[in-house]
């Protein structure tokens, strides 16, 4: 059985989760990070020495990084379904996971951080705003793509559409104005619908 390291409110974990569902894979998944701690212990350090989640493993094989645990996942278990078996339709799923963790997080991590887990009086404004701006400039790049196709790699849900939907998910439910970007709310909408990602969307922001 595969086994998950982390709490469900981590967008991270939440990627992993969404991926197994998705791939109706028998797991259990244990809480750590957080509250609940474990992260430091030496069990724990030896799975990842980073001392970070998610951590998976599946059958004695151990992954740490929440995209690369999405590929190996999709690799393993969903040939031609979320891992296209056309190349250039997995490097177009791949690339917009790379721009996930690369581009678009770097505006949503700050902006979860100073709205959700610093007290009003230590906000730092500025930090809120800028991230704001950028993020908005990269959703109006994803805004665009998505323009013209159904999913991030064309007519089908593939891994490329999951580390984006924990993204895009929270960015939503984060209390501040966004601007509108019509293909991303109807590609966003149509993720909510999924079995698989009920999970992430039932989560409330922590
Ligand atoms: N690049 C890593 C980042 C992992 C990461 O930063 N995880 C955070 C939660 S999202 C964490 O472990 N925080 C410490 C904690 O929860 O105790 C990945 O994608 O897996």
């Amino acid at each position: 059985m595969l086994k998950i390291w982390g709490r469900l409110t981590s967008a991270n974990v939440q990627k992993v989760v969404w991926c197994a569902d998705e791939l109706g894979l028998d797991c259990e998944r244990i809480d750590a990070g957080g509250q609940y701690g474990l992260v430091n212990t030496p069990a724990y350090r030896a799975m990842n020495p980073n001392g970070l989640i998610p951590v998976i493993d599946d059958g004695g094989f151990v992954l740490w990084e929440s995209n690369a645990i999405v590929r190996y996942l999709a690799a393993r278990y969903g040939a031609g379904s979320l891992w296209p078996t056309e190349i250039p339709v997995r490097a177009d799923a791949d690339r917009w996971m790379d721009w996930q963790a690369v581009s678009l997080n770097p505006g949503i991590g700050p902006a979860f951080i100073q709205l959700i887990r610093t007290t009003p009086e230590k906000r730092d404004l500025g930090v809120i705003e800028n991230a704001r701006i950028e993020t908005e400039k990269k959703l109006g790049v994803l805004n665009a793509h998505l323009a013209t196709r159904d999913y991030v790699a064309g007519s089908r849900f593939t891994m490329g559409d999951i580390p984006l939907g924990c993204s895009v998910d929270r960015w939503f439910k984060l209390p501040l104005s966004r601007e509108s970007h019509p293909h991303v709310e109807r590609w966003y909408a149509g993720l909510r619908e999924r079995k698989g990602a009920a999970q992430v969307v039932g989560m409330g922001i922590a």
